[in-house]
Order: structure tokens, then sequence, then C-alpha cells
């Protein structure tokens, strides 16, 4: 063995510096001085435009009225920390986009990258004040692609049930209709005899076909896996190869025993390695859902959401946490469900947004409830794109909202409908009642108020305690 001094020494030296920052990590979350802020959200929901907006209005630090804070003068600012490993997340490229003329929304993320903001402030903590009074809290967020959250369930569950959940789901409708050729051919393959790995590709690719019909037919949010849609860097990977079967026995060198050995390494591979890496251990969590969104495609859709939902809040752990447990088995003690994109509807719309939220939700909530956390409700706009304007209509006053449409760019005023604050009956979805549309985004400017809608009550609820 070479026994090169420099060599041990340049070890030891990394090494220690990697036990330094642990250590300080680790430290710095038993001060309380480091915060993992968990955004959470199917595709499109919001979480980069929240997260990109929650950056900048930070980094601004003003436009922030109920962030107690700002509002009581101890604020003193923001910046961003370098991102030593893994990919920084790219807040100048998003932010620089918002601030252009005409702005425009991030591409829906690709990869996951991590961020850290460092946020001082005047204590009021009467032990600190007297030896520190200016504190310091770090705030670390990951913003990843949503699909990739609908594989967390896996984890816990077996092929077995993976399977009987696709077929069950591909029998329902709609799905039905877009499921018979994938159906077909599994009914038509031996599981038992030789791993064939034309018929694997075969089978895996009707079923990834079928997968993508229900996305950009039925525009359906609980496909899973969720990396078979848009792999990305993961096209081509043998753990990409396996997909549902019915009961069978597995014989060695079998077609199942080849389905199931991939099966096993995209759980214990990617998705354990997504939430091993990133995703465990956070102190606040908050979930958006485009609820308008939703409403839009019609119930198969508003369930769907809901089902995506409670299967993702099944996977991480909630309560109170101790100092003890907060260092080694953290556990999300703050739970904001918000609505996102409540600027597509007039305020005051925005009760009913929020009491529908609780409802579509309420199977999600039940996780953090049985473990004695009560979640929170907020509609919200990260970053607010229409303005109000009260129109007459048959002598009747409507509040109708201004903005430009995302498809053309238009600026248009419309009266956006009303949210029922219920679950629809079946004859609201049949009366083409709910047409929400998108709008292109303001440009998001420093130091002008409005920008947003509760994005301060959000970040008081998730961090404001932090920053006493
Ligand atoms: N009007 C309005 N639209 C919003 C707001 N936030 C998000 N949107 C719209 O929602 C779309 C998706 O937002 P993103 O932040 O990219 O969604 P995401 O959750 O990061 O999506 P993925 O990266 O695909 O997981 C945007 O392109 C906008 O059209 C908001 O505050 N107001
Ligand atoms: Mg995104």
């Amino acid at each position: 063995m070479i026994d090169d001094p420099t060599v041990r020494t340049e070890a030891t030296r990394s090494w220690l510096a990697g036990l330094r920052d642990d250590l300080g990590l680790l430290v710095d979350r038993a001060l309380d001085r480091h915060l993992r802020l968990a955004v959470t959200g199917l595709r499109r929901s919001g979480k980069t435009v929240f997260t990109t907006s929650l950056v900048h209005h930070l980094l601004d630090g003003r436009g922030l009225p109920f962030l107690r804070a700002v509002h009581e003068g101890r604020y003193l600012g923001a910046r961003l920390l370098p991102v030593r490993d893994g990919h920084p997340f790219p807040y100048e490229a998003y932010h620089a986009a918002l601030a252009a003329d005409p702005p425009t929304w991030p591409a829906p993320t690709e990869q996951l990258s991590r961020l850290l903001l460092a946020i001082r402030f005047r204590t009021i903590n009467r032990l600190l004040e007297a030896v520190q009074p200016i504190q310091e809290l770090v705030v670390e967020i990951v913003d990843y692609p949503g699909e990739w959250l609908l594989d967390l369930p896996l984890l816990e569950g077996s092929f077995e049930s993976f399977a009987e959940e696709a077929f069950e789901l591909a029998r329902t409708s709609p799905r039905a209709e877009l499921a018979a050729t994938w159906v077909e051919l599994v009914r038509s393959v031996d599981q038992t005899g030789p791993a064939d790995p034309v018929a694997i590709d075969a089978l895996v690719r009707a079923y990834r076909a079928y997968l993508l019909d229900c996305q950009e037919r039925l525009q359906l949010g609980y496909l899973v896996p969720g990396r078979f849609l848009h792999p990305g860097e993961l096209e081509g990977h043998p753990a990409l190869r396996f997909a549902p079967l019915p009961p069978a026995p597995v014989r060695p060198g079998s077609l199942r025993a080849a389905i199931l050995e991939a099966f096993e390494s995209y759980r214990e591979e990617i998705v354990r390695r997504f939430w091993d890496e990133h995703l465990r251990g956070f102190d606040r969590q908050i979930v958006l859902v485009d609820l308008l969104g939703a409403l839009n495609l019609g119930p198969a859709h508003f369930a769907d959401v809901q089902r995506a939902l409670e299967r993702i809040a099944s996977a991480f752990r909630y309560g109170r946490s101790g100092l003890l447990a907060r260092l080694f088995a953290p556990r999300i003690d703050r739970l904001l469900f918000a609505a996102s994109k409540a600027d597509h509807v007039a305020p005051s719309q925005h009760a009913a947004l929020k009491q529908l939220l609780e409802i579509l939700v309420a199977p999600a909530g039940r996780a953090a409830r049985f473990e004695g956390l009560v979640p929170e409700f907020l509609a919200i706009a990260a970053l607010r794109s229409t303005d109000v304007v009260r129109t007459e209509h048959d002598g009747q006053i409507l509040s109708c909202v201004r903005g430009r449409l995302a498809e053309d760019g238009r600026e248009t005023v419309l009266f956006p409908g009303e949210i029922p604050p219920e679950l629809p009956e079946p004859e609201d979805w049949t009366s083409g009642r709910f047409r929400f549309r998108a709008f292109a985004p303001r440009r998001l400017r420093p130091g002008v108020p409005g920008q947003h809608i509760r994005l301060d009550q959000a970040l008081e609820f998730l961090i404001g305690d932090k920053l006493r």
C-alpha cells in the first residue's frame, strides 16, 4: 500500500472539511439557524415561480408587510449562498426572464437544483439580544420536476401494489379507452417464459405510450412511474425497463424476474436516492395546488390530483420534533397547503378557493393531522399577473380580472366566474362553468408593492417564527 504523507494529509484535510460542514449543519439546525423548506407540488403547480418570487422579495426586503420581521423593522436583508454539491437553483436566469420586457414564465423544470438563502435579522430573543443581536437564518430549498414526487409512494409499496393500482386505474374511465392496446399486449405476454428483451421493450413502450396519452389527451397528473414520461438523462437506463404485470409466480431467468429486478433498481437507485439525498429531513412544507387548473379539467382530473397529493403526503413525516429528533429524525412541524395562481380569479373568490382547497386536500392532510399537526391553508399568487376591475352587467357589479392572456399576450378584462365553496355537483362539471384562463406574467421589479398575493403570509407561517 502506498503511504504518501502528502496524499494522507490532503485526504485528512478534505475529510475534516466535510466533517466540519456536517457538524456545522447539525449545530445550525440545533440552534435553529438552518431551515429546510420543502416546496412540494405536482407538475405546473407553481413551485419554480414560488421559489423565484420568494428569493426576489427576500433579497429586495420590500413588499412583504405581513412578514413580522419586516413589519417590525428588524429584517436586515438576504443573500444567496454558493451551493457546493449539486446544481444551484438558476435564480438569476429565472429572475432575468421574469424581469425582462416582455417577461416570460420559467420552462418546466427538468433537473433538480438547490438553493441556500441567508437571511439577517435583529432578534427579539432576550438572551440572544445581549450576546449577538444580529442573527442569521439559512433557508434551504430544492426545486425539481413535479412528476418525480409521484414515485415516492413506491418506496413503501411493492411491485404487486404498484401493478394492482395501475390495472385498477386502467379499468376505469377516462383511462380505460386509452389503456386498451397496452392491456391487450399484457394479456398476450408469457411472464414465466424467458426474459426476451424484445418482449420487455414492447411492454415498456406500450405502457409509456399509454401514460403519455393520459397526459397529453386527458391531461391527467397521476401517472406512475413519474420518470417514464420525460426521463431526461435517464433515457435508456436499464432501471426504466419495467411495467405493471398481473400476479404470477417468479421463475429465475423469466420475463417477470427481469421486470421485478428493473423495478427494484428503479426504486432503490432512483427513487430512494432522490428521497435520501434531497427530500428527507425537511422542517417545513408548502404544498402548492393548482386548483383552478383542476377545476378546468373536470372531475376525473380533480380526483386524480386528490389521489396524487394523498399518496405523496404519506411519504413525508409530520409532527413536533424535540432537539434530538430535530437533528436525527427531523419531522415537518409546519405544513401549508396553498392554492396557487389565485390572481386568476377576483379577490372576492379567494375565500371559496381556500375552502375548496381544504376539501380537496383533506385526505392528504390526514397523515399530518394524525401526527397532531394542524395544516394551514391559503390562496396565494407568487407572482400576481392581473388586477381587479369592476364592471357592470345587467345592473349587477361584477369583479373582473385584467391581464395579458398567456396564449396570445392580449390585454383582456374577463369575468373568471365563481368558485364553488364545496366539491362541485355533477351538473356543475357539465355546464362548462369552469374556464379559468392562464395569464402571461407581469414584469417582476424591485420595490413595487402588490406583486404577489399573500406570499408574505405564507412566509410568515413557514419561517416567521425563526426570525424572532
Ligand atoms: N398568474 C399566475 N400564474 C402562475 C403563478 N405561478 C405559476 N403560474 C403559472 O403556472 C405555470 C407553472 O409554474 P411553475 O412554477 O413553472 O410550476 P412548477 O411546479 O415548477 O412545474 P414543474 O417544473 O413542471 O414541476 C407557469 O408557467 C405560469 O403559467 C402565479 O403566481 N400567477
Ligand atoms: Mg418547476
